[in-house]
């Protein structure tokens, strides 16, 4: 087994509960356990009374197990990256452009040491899909759940249990951080739809540039986003032009079905995938396991996750696993022209694969929502209301400097570091800042819907990727996918003909999806979890600009139910963060705090 590192692997025991420490990954632990039923012929059992069709919202095995990790945020000048290019300035997480995977088993406690090592940065660290139950102090939202960890050796110990499984990632929620490499991938294992033989363990696909994230977001203050200079695949890739460094080499063994974490870990491009003679089986998609289907080619918006499985059952060789940029420039571009990685079969011999494989149908930016989650949901969309009240429309400020300012609602959302929207509900406060862009839902376990809108009125309007915190939202429907002839083609959303077209019994469930170019979306999440969560898009140049809201829910249940030790860590924190920001800070907030480092003022 490829992770398999018993040698930094200890175990000890603490009272009744087992504590690992697991720089690397605990796979031997993790194994053992999986191993009394998550066999290779079947991955839908887990353990005794959990298994596939288990309802992850409502139960959670107990394991009695910590894992702990400690992530060291650095900065690091003129670095030589895998592609042998030097970067001015990048952000990494222990040294490594993507830091560790973080691995658990489903019902592990996770504890995560962040210590802010960086020059002047604020940090906060925001672990993507895990939903938090009842722990949204352990979030990350910096503005929102926490005041920023203090730069020169702050630190924060984030603590919750891994409620769900699967595939996920976790970056900094800093201004513009997380494109600087702040940027960490996470799995925990549980059971799965389909049986297979190996783990390949997650894959992450990113974009990259060359100039730093800080002036990549003044540059898109007032101009389109740039092509990225790279695609990087899990976590390499050539050079396009002088061909230095290398391709990511996964290793398949004949005759064996592997299963790949796919994970698109970008701030701007969208990508589709493709493996030249193979297809794939959709297994998963966000945290949420799905009926499996198989499919030539995946679309993976920003923040999405795959995961598929993979047959090993072609001629023994070497074959191209692709990146495509869809042509129309909406999805991002890039200077690469051909990303690609190999997938190499064990015997076979070392060159580079040689089939091309042909060039997957454009999906034209969106994700698939025919997905079939097993663990249904039932919501009723029919019921659907439209009102200013549970409508959310998108637009894109021109008219002042800078250029772009992105609304939702007519606001810009504008975070503040030293006065998070926890310390208003820890204090009672109501008089939230507009620039908060609160929405203030009750929390009574019913379905809380939701349109977003895009701007059908903009000379041009681009399709955006909406993730939401502490909860997998339901996708009831979304307008027309637009052809390529007519990618402005205008949707908006009409009671009398499109309520009949939402799905409501088991429709797509998962925690970031597409909102098309000039269209609508109508999500549903279940007010079960109270909490301030953020619903963004995840273009790290438009949340930067204020394209998010922050739906506070339940806030008495939340006042009443934080933990005492939380908010004791909490308050020390901003004591901490104040102490320092703004007066010893050399640099002023720029942007709207949880995401790129400049645009608001
Ligand atoms: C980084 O490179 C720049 C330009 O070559 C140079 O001026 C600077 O001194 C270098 N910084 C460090 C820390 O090496
Ligand atoms: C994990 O964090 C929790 C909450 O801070 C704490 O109670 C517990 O002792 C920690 N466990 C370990 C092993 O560090
Ligand atoms: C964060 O660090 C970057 C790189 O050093 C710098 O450009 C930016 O101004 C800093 N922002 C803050 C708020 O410290
Ligand atoms: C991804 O890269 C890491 C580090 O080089 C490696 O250990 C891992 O096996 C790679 N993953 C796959 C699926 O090849
Ligand atoms: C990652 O997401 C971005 C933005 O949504 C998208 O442009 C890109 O194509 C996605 N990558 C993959 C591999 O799907
Ligand atoms: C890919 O990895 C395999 C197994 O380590 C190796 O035999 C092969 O030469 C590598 N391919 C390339 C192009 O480096
Ligand atoms: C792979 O597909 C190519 C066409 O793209 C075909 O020529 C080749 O025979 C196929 N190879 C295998 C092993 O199926
Ligand atoms: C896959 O990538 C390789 C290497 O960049 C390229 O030669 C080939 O044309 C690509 N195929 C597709 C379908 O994009
Ligand atoms: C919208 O919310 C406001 C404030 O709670 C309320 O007064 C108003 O009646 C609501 N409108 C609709 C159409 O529900
Ligand atoms: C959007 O703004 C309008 C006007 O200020 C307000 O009536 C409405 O309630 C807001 N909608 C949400 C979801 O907050
Ligand atoms: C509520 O918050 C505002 C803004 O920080 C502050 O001015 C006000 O004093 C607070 N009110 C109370 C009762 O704490
Ligand atoms: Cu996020």
């Amino acid at each position: 087994m490829k992770f398999f590192s018993a040698s930094i692997v200890t175990l000890f025991t603490l009272l009744s509960s087992t504590v690992i420490e697991a720089a690397p990954p605990s796979f031997p632990a993790l194994e053992a356990r999986a191993s009394t039923c998550n066999t290779a012929s079947n991955r839908a059992c887990w353990t005794t009374g959990f298994d596939i069709n288990t309802d992850y919202e409502t139960s959670t095995p107990t394991t009695g197990v910590t894992r702990t990790y400690s992530l060291s945020i650095t900065e690091v000048d003129n670095w030589t990256g895998p592609d042998g290019v030097v970067k001015p300035k990048v952000m990494l997480v222990n040294g490594k452009l993507q830091g560790p995977t973080i691995f658990a088993d489903w019902g592990d406690r996770i504890n995560i040491t962040v210590t802010n090592n960086l020059r002047t940065n604020g940090t906060s660290i925001h672990w993507h899909g895990l939903r938090q139950f009842g722990s949204n102090l352990q979030d990350g939202a910096n503005g929102v759940t926490e005041c920023p960890i203090p730069p020169k050796g702050g630190s924060k110990v984030y603590s919750f249990v891994a409620t769900q499984y699967g595939t996920s990632w976790y970056h900094s929620h800093f201004s513009a951080q997380y494109g600087n490499g702040v940027v960490g991938t996470i799995q925990i294992n549980g059971p799965a739809s389909l049986p297979y033989d190996i783990d390949l363990g997650v894959f992450p696909i990113t974009d990259y540039y060359y100039q730093t994230a800080d002036d990549l977001v003044e540059f898109t203050k007032n101009n389109g986003a740039p092509a990225s200079d790279n695609i990087l695949i899990n976590g390499t890739n050539v050079h396009p032009v002088t061909g230095a460094g290398k391709y990511a080499n996964v290793t398949l063994t004949p005759g064996k079905r592997h299963r790949l974490r796919l994970i698109n870990t970008s701030v701007e491009n969208h990508f589709q995938v493709s493996l030249v003679n193979h297809s794939m089986t959709v297994i998963a998609a966000d945290m949420v396991p799905v009926n499996s289907y198989t499919t030539d080619t995946l679309f993976l918006g920003v923040g999405q996750r795959y995961d598929v499985t993979i047959d090993a059952s072609k001629a023994v060789g070497n074959y191209w696993f692709n990146v495509t940029l869809p042509p129309n420039g909406f999805c991002g571009t890039s200077a690469h022209p051909a990303p690609a990685a190999i997938f190499h079969y064990a015997g076979a011999s070392g060159g580079l694969p040689t089939a091309p494989g042909t060039p997957p149908v454009d999906t034209l930016c969106y994700d698939n929502t025919d997905l079939v989650p097993v663990v249904s949901r039932t919501a009723s969309p029919g019921n659907f209301n439209p009102s200013p009240n549970n409508s959310l429309p998108v637009h894109l400020d021109t008219s002042g400097s800078p250029l772009f300012v992105w609304q939702m609602n007519g606001s810009s959302i504008n975070v503040n570091w030293n006065k998070p929207v926890l310390q208003y509900v820890i204090e009672g406060n109501t008089s939230y800042p507009p620039s908060e862009n609160i929405v203030s839902v009750a929390s009574n376990n019913q379905w809380s819907y939701w349109l977003i809108e895009n701007d059908i009125d903009a000379v041009f309007s681009l399709p955006h990727p909406f993730h939401l915190h502490g909860h997998d939202f339901l996708v009831l429907g979304r307008s027309p996918v637009a052809t390529p002839a007519f990618p402005q083609t205008r949707y908006k959303f009409n009671p009398a003909t499109d309520l009949s077209l939402l799905k409501g019994n088991n429709p797509t469930r998962r925690d970031v999806t597409m909102l098309p170019a000039k269209g609508w979306l109508l999500i549903a999440f279940k007010t079960d979890n109270p909490g301030a969560w953020l619903m963004h898009c995840h273009i790290a140049w438009h949340v930067s600009g204020g394209l998010s809201v922050d739906f506070l829910e339940g806030v008495s249940t939340l006042r009443n139910n934080l933990p005492a030790a939380d908010k004791a860590a909490f308050a020390d924190n901003c004591n901490k963060w104040n102490a320092y920001f703004p007066s010893q800070d050399p640099f002023p907030k720029v942007d709207s705090g949880i995401k790129r480092d400049s645009y608001l003022y």
